[in-house]
């Protein structure tokens, strides 16, 4: 599908923030000497965002953090204390609070930075999905990490939903189910489209149609990473 003009964004507070520390990201941008270089990669559930990250990654000097996978993991992780609420968050497509969130992407960050400090390129996965997220960010990440611009797949609601589907058929994920799904699509609408919508009012968002077949979303792909270097 076409691209959609963002626009309208109104009411965006930046109230709330929880307490967060950044001294150890501090101690990663100063100790690796480069700070982080990020991309956010945002789209619908089923978007493509996953797929579209592995092909990048094959061909570009990144590393793929995807949020999902790290609270996936963490929610398997034995003697995990959010374990539970990253269960019932994920099957109910809610989305989790940014404390657990952005602390699973920081140690991931700051492990991949010490082993090699010229891995500071980043592709965030499905992050920031609502206000609380990016807040959440800017709190631990400003100053310490720069944004570059989001990378946003945009594509139908219904062929995101039937891709989950198919997918669900093997994939074994507690959300891959009809009426998981319809939550997730829910909460992509309400929540993390306007966040999209903020960042395309800073002329930050590349978008891409993420309806078309794999290659041609992933030359899409190319054209704007070979454009933005
Ligand atoms: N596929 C991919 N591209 C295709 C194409 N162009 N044509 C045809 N088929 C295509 O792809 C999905 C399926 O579609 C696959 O079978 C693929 O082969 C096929 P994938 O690349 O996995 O899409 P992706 O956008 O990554 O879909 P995903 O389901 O991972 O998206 P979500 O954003 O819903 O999932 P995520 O893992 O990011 O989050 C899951 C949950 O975790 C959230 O709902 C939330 O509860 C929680 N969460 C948070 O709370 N906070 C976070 O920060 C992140 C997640
Ligand atoms: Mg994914």
């Amino acid at each position: 599908m076409i691209c959609r003009l963002l626009k309208n964004v109104a009411g965006y507070r930046l109230s709330g923030y929880r307490a967060f520390t950044s001294a150890s990201v501090s101690a990663i941008a100063s100790a690796a000497m480069k700070k982080p270089q990020v991309v956010f990669v945002l789209g619908g559930p089923g978007a493509g965002k996953g797929t579209q990250c592995a092909k990048i990654v094959e061909n570009y000097n990144y590393t793929h953090l995807s949020a999902g996978d790290l609270l996936r993991a963490e929610r398997a992780r034995e003697g995990s204390q959010s374990g539970l609420l990253i269960a019932n968050f994920i099957k109910e497509g809610k989305i989790v609070p940014v404390e657990i969130t952005i602390d699973l992407l920081k140690r991931a960050m700051e492990e991949i930075m010490k082993k090699d400090e010229q891995k500071y390129r980043f592709l965030i996965d499905g992050f920031p999905r609502n206000e609380d997220n990016l807040q959440g960010w800017n709190k631990v990440m400003d100053g310490n990490a720069h944004v570059n611009f989001v990378l946003f797949f945009d594509c139908a609601d219904q062929v995101c939903i039937d891709r989950c589907l198919e997918r669900g058929k093997s994939s074994g994920r507690s959300d891959d189910n009809r009426e998981s799904l319809e939550k997730r699509i829910q909460t992509y609408l309400r929540s993390t489209r306007p966040i999209i919508d903020l960042y395309q009012k800073q002329g930050k968002v590349r978008c891409v149609d993420a309806s078309k077949s794999v290659d041609e979303v992933f030359a899409d792909v190319r054209g704007i990473l070979d454009k933005e270097g």
